[in-house]
Parts: structure tokens; C-alpha cells; sequence
């Protein structure tokens, strides 16, 4: 008998035995993606419906048990597993993975926060519109883990993050009530826009379980470069560039440091790899096109004429079918994925001002192989909105697990106060979770930390949605 056994029984009622898991292999649910951390969960519920939700947070809610949503566990901040108590509840919301409605007039799709970000596109590629949002994980991140991260990705440059691609939410609020603002409205200022509360809130506010999210035709075609450019410098030219050439055709701009492209030929050596042997850095990137194939292709390759005549790059391909093009997003796409294999790691999801990351770069590169000769920098990631995964592999012949417990903590306070003095962000796209609550405690202003603990105590003032995510309280 768990010391909850009333609660676990009333949680049984709500989503059926089957649905409430409390013993057994739960390593899907108590350890994130990146190994960071196992947890042990009192249970693991389930719920069928954004009804079963709301009675299981009132039943978590009247017995002080605390609760941690989870969508596909693919986060990166130690967010969505429980703590090591064996106190917390996991909500997972993987079985509400209905679309609900496709509104073709509205350019909105309505779905159940379960859903996976691959289904959801597939299902507006049938109906002949795009859903830009686009991650490595999208086989198994949810829209609801995207929305409670404010997911990135690779289309920001064009489309904005998760935030700016969503009109309306449903959610059950720590007190087990349901909100429905799945408006789909483009307009509306009636009073705080309350959607916007609890998109990246990384489930500290309440449970997303259903969102209205925003539609684009799609492009007549669809074109992929990949390019080898000279230095950091060079890249950020080449944005210019492209920016100027392609305008809202721009869809994607990324770029990937030499050592990470090894990294992708040492642990896929199916891949083939263009240009890593013989330049520091490559770009891929992409152009969407409204008007046809061979006008996209004419732009793509002014541009890339442009920025060899510039020495902006020194060789490029561009791909000739939808395979190649694929192929050729599957090696950026490779990186986090290699980086696992090649063993545990150290990330920095930062962002500065595009115009000063070359010198970001260089500064901290400095810096840092200085204090920590032989570490190995795996620097890549979305140049287009000045976001680099500016991470940090041990050295090759150091045990990584002593590493990180030795040299994580200067070395984020390294990186971290140059990121500081450039005025820019400690987390661009992954969020906080619990990995990072104490450095946001560090890198927020005391009047920020101030006004996002008021509105967590106004919406969940017994701290049980997610505690210690985010914020230390
Ligand atoms: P989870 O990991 O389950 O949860 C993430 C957070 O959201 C947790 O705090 C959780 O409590 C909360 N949450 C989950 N569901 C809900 C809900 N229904 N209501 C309220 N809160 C909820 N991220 C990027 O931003 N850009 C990238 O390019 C990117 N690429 C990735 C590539 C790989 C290979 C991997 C493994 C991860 C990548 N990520 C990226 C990180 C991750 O996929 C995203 O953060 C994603 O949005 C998480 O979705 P999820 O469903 O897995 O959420
Ligand atoms: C990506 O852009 C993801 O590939 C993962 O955000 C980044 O693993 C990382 O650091
Ligand atoms: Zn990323």
C-alpha cells in the first residue's frame, strides 16, 4: 500500500486501471531524453480527455500531490520527468492525440495536445497546407511539449517560434478548471492574452490540452543549399545576403561547426558528408517559393553566385530533388543525435544579436579552451535567429560523467557571462526546466524574477503544477 492509495485508487476510476501505471519499467516516462537524471514517479496517469485531466488535477490538487506534464519527453532541461521523490504524478498527455478540426477558411488546425508534431504536419500536407513548425524530434515531440517550451526549430526565420504560430488554447488550470480560448481568432484584445501566459511556462501554470494553431499554403516549391563558408563572419554575410535575395523566401538558415559534422560522419558514416574535411564551418539553408521550381532556383543560384563573387562561399550545392534535399537536412538534423553517441555533453542553447556572433565566437572559444584545455566545441545550430547550441563535448580522453560534475558549472558560468555582457539569452529555445532554474535565478533581473513568481502564485499558489521547474520556489 503507497501512502497515496486513495488517490491512486480515485485516479483509477478516472482513466481506468490500465491508465495509471505504478510499477513496472517507467524509464520512458522517469528519464529524460538526455540522460540527465532519473526520477521515480508515485504513478504514471494517463488521461483519454481534457475532462479525465481536469479530475485528475482536482484529485493531485485535494490530496497536495504534485504533478509534472509530460508530452514526448524529448526536452532537453531535465522538465518534463519527475524529481527523485517518488512524490510527483507524471500526466502524460500522450493519449489525447486527436485533430480535431481543420479549418481551410481559417488557415487553423484545432488538435489535442498529444499529438505529435509529425502527425500534425502530415496531416495539413494532405490538405495542401503547411504547418511550418519543424524540429529533429518532431516523431516524437507533442504540440503540447512544444507549446509549454516555446519550441524553436529550423523555420523561425520565416515563421517565429511556437508562440507566434498559436491562436488559441484550451487548458485546465491548477485548480482542475477548464479554460477553452481555442478562438482561432487573429484579432482579439479583450483584457491579458492569457495564451500567452501559459506558452512556455514548461508546464508551471497549468496543462495545455488543446491548441488552434495557424496554417500557410503551401510553397509551389521547396529548395535546399548547403554551403561551405570560409569563417563564422562569412556566415553571418551570407544571411545578409540571403535575407536581401530571398526575402520572406528565406525559410531556413543553419549552420554547423567542422567538428560537429565529424562528429555526424564518425557515428552515421552512411551519411555523406559534403565540405567538413575542408572548412571550418557550412550552411544549410532553405528557399520557399510561391511562384515555381525554376524561379526558386533562379534566386537560390543569383544568390549563391553573389556570395562566391563576395568570397562569402568558397563551394556550395544545391539540391536537385526532394531526397537530396532531405538528405542534406538530415545531417543538421544528425548532430544532437551524434552528440549522444559520442557521450554525455554539455549545452548552451544561447542567443546574441546575429551581427555579434562571430565575435561571441571567438571571444569565448578563447576563453574557454583556455581554462579548459582539450574540450571539444560542438558549435552549430539556428544562425537565422541568432541561436547557436554552442555545446561542449569532455575532452576525448576524459571520462565525460567526472567532467560534467567537475566542469559544468564553471564552464556555464564562463559561457554564461559573456552571453551576459552581450545582452543575450541563457536559454534561446529549450527553456529552463529544472537543469537551468538556479542560473535563471542568477541571470534574471530581480524585478523579472519578481513579476513571474506573482503570477505563479496567482495561478498556482500551492506550487503543485511542475515544482521546482523554472522557478526556485
Ligand atoms: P516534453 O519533453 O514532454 O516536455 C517539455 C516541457 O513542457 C516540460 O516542462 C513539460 O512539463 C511541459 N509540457 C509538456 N506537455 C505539456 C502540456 N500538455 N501542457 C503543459 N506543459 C507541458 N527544441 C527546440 O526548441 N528546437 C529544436 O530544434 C529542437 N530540436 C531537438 C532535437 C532533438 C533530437 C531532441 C531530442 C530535442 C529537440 N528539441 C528542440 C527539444 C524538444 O524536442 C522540445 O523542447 C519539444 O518542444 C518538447 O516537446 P515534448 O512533447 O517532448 O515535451
Ligand atoms: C537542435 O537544434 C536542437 O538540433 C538540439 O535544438 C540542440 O542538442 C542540442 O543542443
Ligand atoms: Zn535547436
Amino acid at each position: 500500500m503507497t501512502s497515496h492509495q486513495h488517490l491512486i485508487d480515485q485516479l483509477r476510476k478516472i482513466c481506468g486501471t490500465a491508465n495509471v501505471l505504478i510499477d513496472g519499467d517507467l524509464t520512458a516516462w522517469e528519464l529524460d531524453w538526455r540522460k540527465r537524471e532519473r526520477g521515480k514517479a508515485l504513478a504514471v496517469v494517463r488521461p483519454a480527455n481534457t475532462s479525465e485531466v481536469a479530475a485528475v488535477v482536482k484529485a493531485c490538487a485535494a490530496a497536495q500531490v504534485s504533478m509534472v506534464p509530460q508530452g514526448g519527453n524529448t526536452g532537453m532541461v531535465v522538465g518534463s520527468t519527475p524529481d527523485a521523490s517518488g512524490q510527483q504524478v507524471v500526466l502524460s498527455l500522450t493519449r489525447m492525440n486527436q485533430i480535431r478540426t481543420l479549418d481551410a477558411g481559417n488557415l487553423t488546425i484545432t488538435v489535442d495536445a498529444g499529438c505529435v508534431l509529425q502527425t500534425i504536419q502530415e496531416a495539413c500536407e494532405a490538405q495542401g497546407f503547411l504547418f511550418p513548425l519543424s524540429l529533429a524530434s518532431e516523431g516524437s515531440c507533442t504540440i503540447g511539449g512544444n507549446l509549454g517550451t516555446n519550441a524553436g526549430g529550423t523555420q523561425v526565420v520565416r515563421f517565429g517560434n511556437t508562440r507566434e504560430l498559436c491562436l488559441g488554447l484550451e487548458v485546465v488550470t491548477a485548480q482542475g478548471d477548464i479554460w477553452s480560448g481555442l478562438t482561432g481568432l487573429r484579432k482579439d484584445n479583450t483584457g491579458y492574452d492569457l495564451r500567452h501566459l501559459f506558452i512556455g511556462s514548461e508546464g508551471t501554470l497549468g496543462v495545455i490540452t488543446a491548441a488552434t494553431m495557424k496554417l500557410y499554403p503551401m510553397p509551389k516549391s521547396q529548395l535546399t543549399a548547403y554551403a561551405a563558408v570560409p569563417s563564422m563572419e562569412h556566415a553571418v554575410d551570407l544571411l545578409g545576403l540571403a535575407h536581401e535575395h530571398l526575402s520572406a523566401g528565406l525559410t531556413g538558415f543553419e549552420v554547423m561547426g567542422q567538428f560537429a559534422l565529424s562528429l555526424v560522419v564518425k557515428h552515421f558514416p552512411q551519411q555523406r558528408v559534403p565540405f567538413w574535411e575542408s572548412s571550418p564551418w557550412c550552411v544549410v539553408l532553405e528557399h520557399s517559393d510561391q511562384e515555381s521550381e525554376a524561379h526558386a532556383r533562379e534566386c537560390l543560384e543569383r544568390l549563391l553566385e553573389a556570395a562566391m563573387e563576395q568570397g562569402c562561399v568558397s563551394d556550395a550545392i544545391v539540391a536537385e530533388s526532394v531526397a537530396q534535399a532531405k538528405a542534406l537536412w538530415h545531417i543538421r538534423e544528425s548532430i544532437p543525435l551524434a552528440q549522444a553517441e559520442e557521450g554525455l555533453n554539455i549545452k548552451h542553447d544561447i542567443s546574441i544579436g546575429v551581427s555579434r556572433i562571430p565575435e561571441f565566437v571567438r571571444e569565448t572559444n578563447t576563453a574557454l579552451l583556455e581554462k579548459f584545455p582539450g574540450a571539444r566545441l560542438v558549435t552549430y545550430g539556428h544562425l537565422g535567429d541568432g541561436n547557436l547550441h554552442y555545446n561542449v563535448q569532455a575532452p576525448e580522453s576524459d571520462d565525460a560523467e567526472r567532467f560534467l560534475r567537475e566542469e559544468e558549472e564553471p564552464m556555464n558560468a564562463l559561457v554564461f557571462e559573456v552571453v551576459d555582457r552581450y545582452q543575450g539569452s541563457i536559454s534561446a529555445e529549450h527553456g529552463i526546466g529544472s537543469l537551468k532554474a538556479h542560473k535563471l535565478t542568477q541571470h534574471k533581473s530581480p524585478v523579472a524574477l519578481g513579476l513571474m513568481k506573482s503570477i505563479k502564485y496567482a495561478l498556482d499558489p500551492h506550487n503543485l503544477m511542475n515544482p521546482g521547474r523554472v522557478l526556485e520556489i
